[in-house]
């Protein structure tokens, strides 16, 4: 089947530059998607937008041109819960790819079963209106307390402002059904807004009270508002979201992610250079104890403990 994008909605950068930092051995991107192929792995009737294809053959080269050794590969939702396209790209990685499902309350356990013996260690929960419609709380609490027995996570994916109303929600997936909770893009600071404002203050609170909360340090890209451009023509591009990145990455050290976010969908006022994300790495983790623990540590204790237990 052919997808027409939709309108406005930029391609993702071809031909990145070669970051200048160079990343620790081992080091995983631990936000990205794969988009179809659309005739292979057509797009879900309910999405909110149409990507542009986006294969794992692509995904692989970015990451050995930009110095990743893995990936973990999250759901997107313009492929709502047809997780096909994303454990084809886990299969096909070598086991260097782990991966991030939607599932329904309808899903089996044998499904289940099948996602984990390709490499999926966790399930998303999105509550951006823009992508998602409605779930209900009682069928995300459901999905949460049953993924535990495969010794999953949940992603989360919100807005600042909507943090206040979901607390209680995180809270009993986090208390009740006892999992690990990641989120995504630090739950969307205002970066305009001052970091030791109410709003960035109550995020901080959400994982000094949570000792299972987790958060990516990603999509700069996203948040910034003074953009891509680069200080003195130096490879430091958003450095508005700087400040808040690095507060989270020296408050929580151990329980902090990075990732490129790379196909970066939505995006239409720039798409950035993915080599240029990796060199926001030192500004936000600046000695190579906090870039082996965000890049390498984290990661795999989080998406291959195995190998660093020597258990199978
Ligand atoms: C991201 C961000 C976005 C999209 C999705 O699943 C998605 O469609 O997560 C966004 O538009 O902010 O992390 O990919």
């Amino acid at each position: 089947m052919e997808f027409q994008k939709t309108p406005g909605w930029l391609d993702w950068y071809a031909g990145p530059t070669k970051p200048a930092f160079t990343l620790p051995t081992g080091a995983v991107d631990a936000h990205c998607h794969v988009f179809g192929p659309g005739p292979q792995f057509p797009y879900a009737p309910e999405r909110k937008y149409t990507p542009c294809d986006a294969s794992k053959q692509q995904l692989y080269a970015l990451r050995d041109h930009l110095g990743f050794a893995r990936n973990v590969v999250v759901q997107a939702t313009c492929h709502g819960a047809d997780n096909r396209a994303m454990v084809d790209a886990l299969v096909h990685s070598a086991g260097r790819a782990r991966g991030v499902a939607t599932v329904k309350r309808s899903v089996s356990d044998a499904e289940l079963q099948a996602m984990h013996d390709a490499g999926v260690r966790g399930v998303r929960f999105n509550f951006v209106k823009r992508l998602v419609d409605f779930t209900p709380k009682d069928e995300l609490l459901e999905i949460a307390t049953r993924i535990k027995q495969w010794g999953w996570h949940v992603v989360i994916y919100f807005e600042a402002v909507d943090l206040p109303e979901l607390w209680d929600f995180f809270t009993a997936v986090h208390n009740d059904a006892g999992v690990t909770i990641i989120v995504d893009h630090m739950g969307r600071p205002d970066v305009a807004k001052p970091i030791d404002g109410p709003e960035f203050a109550l995020f901080l609170k959400f994982m000094e009270q949570h000792a299972n909360v987790w958060s990516k340090v990603s999509c700069p890209e996203r948040l910034s508002v003074s953009g891509p451009k680069a200080l003195n023509g130096e490879r430091n591009a958003y450095t508005d979201v700087v400040p808040f990145a690095r507060r989270v990455v020296e408050q929580f050290p151990d329980r902090v992610l990075w990732g490129t976010d790379w196909p970066h969908p939505n995006l239409k006022d720039h798409m950035p250079d993915d080599g240029l994300l990796v060199d926001f790495i030192p500004h936000i983790a600046p000695t190579a104890e906090l870039q082996k623990k965000l890049l390498v540590a984290n990661p795999m204790r989080l998406y291959w403990p195995e190998e660093l237990t020597g258990a199978t």
